[in-house]
């Protein structure tokens, strides 16, 4: 009858009461005055856009919860391999308008609450950014979520549920920025759910002993324990029933925890501050960097408590792991995960060292997102040591043996002392698994390098030093089956740098590339409706056809020649202009001159991205304005130059470039002489959602670092598909943009990778007086010197970066800069080759597609299938 397959009850009755989609405009305002009603407690009198927003965006997750229903229940039936994307952040942006077209329902809501009285632009305002992550690493695993679902493919995302995002920035009336929290879950966050079900315990400090008996297993007794809770995420797919999820961890205090010393005042000072997550990276500069590592274990171990207890459903032998389960690591935030996963196969499953590694081995994949050393992830080995005392002891056991031999290879083994091997048994362990050569090759580094004692030390997973570190990018390296860099020149660096000394141990094949990708769902049809709508009547296809084949855009290339196109096309962008313009206008009260050329940074504020050189830029070319005669300026091109960005609290000369950006700004925008062709303007608090703004109505955006600090870059790709040119060094995915869209294209400028070194060199060793190798450049800095823009001696520390030693080259690359900007303006002025210029670049960008990417990770990486939902089952 089918009653006994059923869970319980009668499986008719079940359907019957099972919600089914929305699809018609009377059910979806019938949803929404429910929810206005059951679920806000509210009326039709009462309810503004903020309680209209809520209302739509329940009435959304109803429709989401279906599909993610059968899309969790099918995977569970099917059981295919699954890959689990962790990452420390998840830059999200709002997500009613994003679930709203990935369901296809956008114009039924707009009816709908148009019905009810309401503007659909005016609730989808009302959302607050989901901002848990820094930029762009963040907003890459962002992008991979939705390609994922989009995909069909079976992927979840494991990240933290922090109670504060990044910071908000304000800018003082001098110009400096202040950081405000974000606590983003004020008003309830209607995009989780709760899973109070799905809980485990993970413990921090204690004892961990080795049982003595050459195992190497390890008893973790004491220390502290809390409880991690899952909440889960929402993640539709565009035109697709697949309905992902991202688990977040919440922390939460483990009922009857340390009855013995409980003393109020200690148990919430030492928890408080725990269950207190921050999106914002800086923030451990204030409360310490402990914390920063317990959170990455916390998340870490919860994650893979769920991935275990997820496998071990399927009832198959633990060493079948590999084949059913692939992780990667977002960089090397979760890269805790290694040594964990062995301590839980090695200490609870009780399996050899050597087979747990295999598993390991077989199950991670790491991706690298910078190849800059200060910001390379290192750990104190004391604090690991303190914190994670088993962990300490696994991280030893793999790297033991190299350890050993380095030792031993100098002769020092009779230093071995408590601090790197915390007992005898510990020592007898590694010795006899030197002995037994079963460890990771170790011991053939030293037969494949004889006597290479510097390859030793370098390669080693701990760095000598006061204290001795952690290098958790080889960690993630040695425990990972592939590894990847972000861009092609980025993945070439990795190998050639960074990893090189991995490279020629384990070989090539494990190092690659795959070139990050942007959602074009968000990044075109929703930031840029008008634009999305035009390609589609162009292509002669369904929207949805080429926004799940953006090659497909190549298409618009004939359309360059045509110029009733061409009107079409530059017609939005000036639209989009107009619509920057207004938002500013009502946000911050500025008139914007929208026939200008708009030119756009908007990024993370770093010395490497180069901001300073921009400002400097725009410096120099209001200082050729005022030398020119009124008829001499009419000739110019009129520009506006936007900025944004966050500066990380501590970095002073960041957030002295942004005081910079924002006096000249003062000074410029109020010159009657120059302000009809130059004006400049810092737009506070950067996020997805201002960026979503921004870039629709960028005409030229800059990526200027210096050759091969910027791993990829990710907005260029976004500005790229959105008709705006790219005026760039030739570093991470411009290369790779320019190659697609042709250089003639893109407006390129500066050294190559392969000078930098050399430059440095001469900097330090054969420095030659600013006057004279740029004078251009010494004079822009003596003007800003000499007070043109207030603040006298203030700025002298960031000018003093360039006079002295110079580390990002701009003295090298300032004039081709300045020559880049000038065909910038001279492109611009034949006002039909730039719109040509611009639809041939959109045409070109479909490899930047994040499906691309994820189809890369889920073929070439995971080995995971597409799994398709069938809606009715
Ligand atoms: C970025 N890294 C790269 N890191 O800089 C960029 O080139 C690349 O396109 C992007 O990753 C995606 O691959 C990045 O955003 C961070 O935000 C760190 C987070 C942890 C603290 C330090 C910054």
């Amino acid at each position: 009858t089918g009653k006994e397959k059923w869970p319980r009850g009668d499986e008719k009755v079940w359907k019957a009461g099972m919600r089914s989609l929305d699809k018609d405009v009377e059910s979806i305002t019938k949803s929404f005055v429910n929810h206005v009603q059951t679920s806000l407690a509210r009326q039709a009198h009462n309810l503004d856009d903020l309680g209209a927003y809520q209302a739509a965006a329940l009435s959304v997750r109803d429709n989401l919860l279906v599909n993610w229903n059968k899309t969790q229940l099918q995977y569970m039936r099917k059981s295919p391999k699954r890959a689990y994307y962790l990452s420390l952040e998840f830059l999200m942006g709002r997500t009613l308008d994003n679930a709203l077209l990935n369901l296809g329902l956008k114009d039924e809501y707009k009816d709908g609450v148009r019905l009810l009285g309401f503007n659909i632009e005016d609730i989808l305002e009302q959302e607050r950014d989901a901002a848990l992550g820094n930029g762009g690493l963040g907003r890459l695993a962002a992008c991979y979520l939705d390609s994922s679902a989009s995909q069909e493919l079976p992927l979840w995302g494991y990240g933290l549920r922090y109670k504060y995002g990044i910071f908000k920035q304000l800018i003082s009336p001098e110009g400096n920025q202040l950081e405000a929290p974000d606590p983003w879950l004020e008003h309830q966050n209607p995009w989780e759910l709760p899973r109070l079900d799905v809980a485990y315990e993970v413990r921090f400090y204690g004892r961990a002993e080795r049982l003595g008996d050459g195992s190497g297993r390890a008893l973790w007794t004491g220390g502290q324990e809390v409880l991690a809770i899952a909440y889960d995420v929402m993640i539709p797919g565009y035109n697709t029933a697949t309905t992902n999820n991202l688990r977040l961890w919440e922390s939460k205090p483990k009922r009857g925890f340390d009855l013995n010393s409980f003393n109020a005042g200690n148990y919430e000072g030492a928890l408080s501050r725990f269950v207190v997550l921050f999106a914002d990276f800086f923030a451990y500069r204030t409360f310490g960097k402990e914390l920063r590592l317990k959170q990455q274990y916390f998340w870490t171990a919860a994650s893979l408590s769920d991935i275990l207890r997820r496998f071990k459903n399927l009832n198959k032998p633990m060493s079948e792991f590999p084949e059913f389960v692939a992780i990667q690591l977002n960089d090397t935030h979760p890269t805790l995960a290694i040594p964990e996963l062995m301590r839980i196969l090695i200490d609870e499953e009780d399996l050899h060292w050597d087979a747990a590694w295999k598993i390991v081995t077989n199950t991670f994949f790491y991706t690298n997102h910078t190849v800059l050393p200060e910001a390379l992830e290192k750990w104190s080995v004391p604090l690991v040591e303190h914190v994670l005392p088993r962990h300490m002891q696994i991280i030893y056991d793999i790297v033991g043996p190299i350890y050993f031999c380095t030792l031993i290879i100098l002769h020092l083994t009779c230093q071995l002392d408590r601090t790197c091997f915390s007992s005898k048994a510990s020592v007898s362990f590694i010795y006899a698994r030197l002995c037994a050569l079963t460890m990771i090759k170790t011991v053939a580094v030293e037969k494949k390098f004889p006597g290479d004692r510097e390859r030793l030390a370098r390669m080693s997973l701990i760095e000598e030093g006061q204290p001795k570190q952690v290098r958790m990018a080889h960690l993630a390296c040695v425990g990972s089956r592939k590894v990847n860099g972000v861009a092609e020149l980025h993945s070439d660096l990795v190998r050639t740098t960074i990893l090189k000394d991995f490279v020629e141990f384990e070989g090539i094949s494990k190092f690659g590339n795959v070139t990050n990708g942007i959602t074009p769902r968000r990044w075109l049809d929703q930031c840029n409706p008008e634009l999305s709508a035009l390609i589609t009547k162009a292509l002669k296809l369904e929207k949805s056809v080429w926004l799940k084949d953006l090659t497909k855009l190549e298409g618009l290339l004939p359309f360059a020649e045509n110029k009733a196109f061409r009107k079409e096309w530059a017609g939005i962008k000036q639209r989009n202009k107009e619509r920057l313009a207004h938002y500013i206008e009502t946000t911050l009260g500025l008139t914007i001159n929208t026939k200008a050329l708009f030119d756009v940074q908007i990024k993370r504020l770093h010395e490497y991205k180069r901001q300073t050189l921009n400002i400097l830029g725009v410096i120099h070319r209001y200082l050729t304005l005022k030398n020119m005669t009124p008829a001499q300026r009419k000739k110019v091109n009129n520009r506006v130059v936007f900025f944004a960005g966050k500066a990380a609290p501590g970095y002073y000369i960041a957030k002295l470039t942004i005081r910079l950006i924002v006096n000249v700004a003062r000074t410029i925008n109020a010159d009657p002489d120059t302000r009809d062709y130059l004006t400049l303007y810092f737009l506070p608090d950067y996020s997805v959602s201002l960026a979503e703004v921004l870039i629709p109505a960028s005409d030229i955006s800059q990526h200027i670092s210096t050759a091969g600090t910027e791993a990829s870059g990710t907005s260029n790709m976004k500005f790229c598909l959105n008709g705006g040119l790219l005026l760039g060094t030739v570093d991470g995915a411009n290369i790779e943009i320019a190659e697609e869209v042709g250089e003639s294209n893109v407006f390129f400028f500066g050294h190559l990778t392969p000078a930098v070194e050399d430059l440095r060199y001469q900097h330090l060793y054969h420095h030659i007086p600013i006057e004279k190798k740029c004078p251009a450049l010494a004079h822009v800095l003596n003007q800003v010197s000499l007070g043109l823009f207030g603040d006298n001696e203030v700025y002298e520390p960031l000018l003093n970066t360039i006079r002295q030693g110079d580390y990002y080259l701009l003295s090298d690359d300032f004039d081709s800069y300045i020559a880049a900007l000038a065909m910038v303006d001279e492109a611009y002025s034949d006002t039909e080759e730039w719109i040509k210029k611009s639809i041939r670049t959109t045409a070109k960008m479909g490899k930047f597609s994040s499906d691309r990417a994820i189809n890369e990770y889920a073929e070439s990486y995971w080995n995971i299938e597409a799994t398709p939902i069938t809606p009715h089952s």
